[in-house]
């Protein structure tokens, strides 16, 4: 594996799955691999466990790690053939060839603008990063996707499951900001090419862009999509279609200890940060009913199992 961007990277799905609890039972096993590399984590947007699960995965590989916040830098111009007399200082083939100078390995978390679709949907930063990279670039989350979260997903999943073929539900959830769709985009990816069955439920004027969802079901009744569910994922998007925009604050669509109670004593999953009695009720956080904390756990591995891929390959 070069770039780390989405499961379409990913020659199989299940051997990365099968590696990252691999390495969660003897994460210093690979210790000499990483000896005198650097990975470069370069972050224009605020992070708590893709930052730390990241670095500690590349400590336990033997990795030397740097962090830029982008904030602090430079302002980057993007785009090709502009006269840069604004507040832009750095132009990105400058600035992605430098990094590279000092870098075996490239990590980049860009949000979307929310404001320009198109944009958005191309992965316009994540990708000018690749184009100009002379290193391997592994996405931190990018403006429509989070692959390293859903990689941990996958693995805890698996960890938890009690059935062969486990009843997936993502569902929608309130949220008082208008957040990326990439968490659910690449969740719904990651999972319906792993060839599990999933079921996706959200008010009306939330359906996520079609190239992520295809092959699953879309049921507009929650507790109908609750019954019997073995994984209920759990993330507030904003509205695909009026791009960016929010469609509905329905209360109702809080997870709360009733809704759970309709599953087949499910988990309750979800990315954090999450908001209490907004997104979901506290008691369903404090309860058995709840994996995140072993999903914050796994992204240590499933980074470590990314890294040990691309190290392998350089
Ligand atoms: C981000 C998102 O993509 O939804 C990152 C998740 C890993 N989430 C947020 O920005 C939540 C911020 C908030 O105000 O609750």
């Amino acid at each position: 594996m070069r770039n780390f961007t989405s499961v379409h990277d990913v020659k199989s799905i299940k051997d990365l799955v099968k590696e990252g609890i691999k390495l969660k039972k003897n994460p210093l096993k690979y210790k000499s691999l990483g000896q005198d590399k650097t990975l470069v984590l370069l972050f224009f947007n605020p992070s708590l466990r893709t930052r730390l699960s990241t670095q500690k995965a590349a400590l336990n590989l033997g990795m030397n790690v740097i962090v830029m916040n982008m904030t602090e830098g430079w302002n980057l111009e993007f785009e090709d053939g502009v006269t840069m007399n604004t507040d832009k200082a750095e132009h990105i083939k400058e600035a992605a060839k430098v990094i590279s100078q000092y870098a075996d390995i490239i990590g980049i978390r860009t949000f979307p603008s929310l404001t320009d679709k198109k944009k958005d949907y191309a992965d316009f930063i994540l990708n000018k990063f690749i184009e100009h990279s002379e290193v391997p670039i592994v996405s931190l989350e990018s403006a429509i996707r989070h692959p390293l979260q859903s990689l941990a997903d996958l693995v805890t999943m698996k960890e938890l499951g009690k059935v062969k073929k486990p009843k997936v539900v993502l569902s929608w959830a309130p949220h008082p900001r208008a957040l990326p769709q990439a968490v659910s985009n690449s969740f719904a990816e990651w999972v319906l090419n792993a060839g599990m069955d999933l079921t996706i439920t959200h008010p009306k004027g939330y359906e996520l862009s079609k190239a992520f969802t295809k092959g699953a079901t879309i049921e507009y009744d929650q507790e109908k999509a609750f019954k019997g569910a073995d994984f209920v994922y759990t993330k507030n998007w904003s509205s695909f279609k009026k791009y960016g925009k929010i469609a509905s604050t329905d209360k109702n669509w809080m997870i709360t200890k009733a809704k759970m109670d309709l599953t087949n004593n499910g988990k309750f999953m979800h990315c954090l940060p999450v908001r209490r009695n907004v997104v979901v009720a506290g008691d369903v956080l404090d309860s058995k009913y709840a994996a995140v904390i072993n999903q914050a756990n796994n992204r240590t591995y499933a980074a470590q199992a990314v890294l040990k891929n691309i190290l392998e390959s350089l």
